[in-house]
């Protein structure tokens, strides 16, 4: 069942499928469209209206967004350990990973917009702080879930997120010291991190 995605190298949430996909062993299915979101002739309207990358077409045309539900669609494409546990609290702890993991990049990439569009002295500066207080705050979540074991070094569509947000900010936060005073996130991240999905899909600019 050959796949299109929609793709970029930089978006953490498209890095969401593509490890998704390479944790399912359904890489070899999927071909990686690289699409620039801002730039109106790449049809990416047509895939997702909302305009935004990731976007999965199926080989019947018809499409789907946003990361969660590719996710969870490839999740149901191949046999083999869930990422996704179909029921029970499980079920809603792995999903509220996710969201808190969604959550740090919507607030990280916010920032990211508020920098790149205004030169520095007219930057909102509450805002900026006002978003990366959620990020910390989600970051301080992690720290204690991972303290109380409720957080393994398995892939779940949980775990496989908050690799994605904590990847991210090393890429464009590089000044953010969020390891400082999460020993655990740091420790569990460095081991998740070498998982041959997560190394082999590392964000990069273009060159
Ligand atoms: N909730 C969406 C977020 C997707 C998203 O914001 N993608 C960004 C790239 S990192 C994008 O395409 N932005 C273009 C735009 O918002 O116009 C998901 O999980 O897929």
């Amino acid at each position: 069942m050959p796949m299109k995605l929609r793709f970029s190298p930089t978006s953490p949430y498209v890095r969401k499928v593509v490890v998704t996909a390479a944790e399912k062993g359904l890489a070899d299915q999927l071909t990686l469209v690289k699409t620039n979101a801002a730039d109106p002739a790449s049809g990416l309207e047509r895939d997702n209206p909302l305009g935004k990358v990731p976007a999965l077409v199926l080989e019947d045309g018809s499409s789907l967004f946003d990361s969660p539900v590719i996710c969870e669609y490839l999740d149901g494409q191949a046999k083999g350990r869930k990422l996704i546990p179909a029921r029970g609290p499980k079920r809603f702890a792995t999903l509220k990973l996710q969201a808190t993991a969604d959550g740090v990049l919507d607030a990280a990439i916010l920032v990211m917009g508020e920098r790149r569009q205004r030169p520095e002295d007219k930057q909102h500066q509450p805002f900026i702080e006002k978003q990366m207080k959620k990020v910390g705050n989600a970051l301080d979540s992690f720290e204690r879930l991972l303290e109380a074991k409720q957080i393994g070094r398995a892939p779940t569509i949980g775990t496989i997120s908050m690799g994605c947000a904590l990847g991210y900010l090393d890429f464009r936060f590089p000044d953010y010291k969020w390891r400082k005073g999460r020993p655990k996130l740091a420790r569990w991240y460095k081991s998740f991190a070498k998982r041959p999905s997560m190394a082999g899909s590392v964000p990069k600019d273009a060159a």
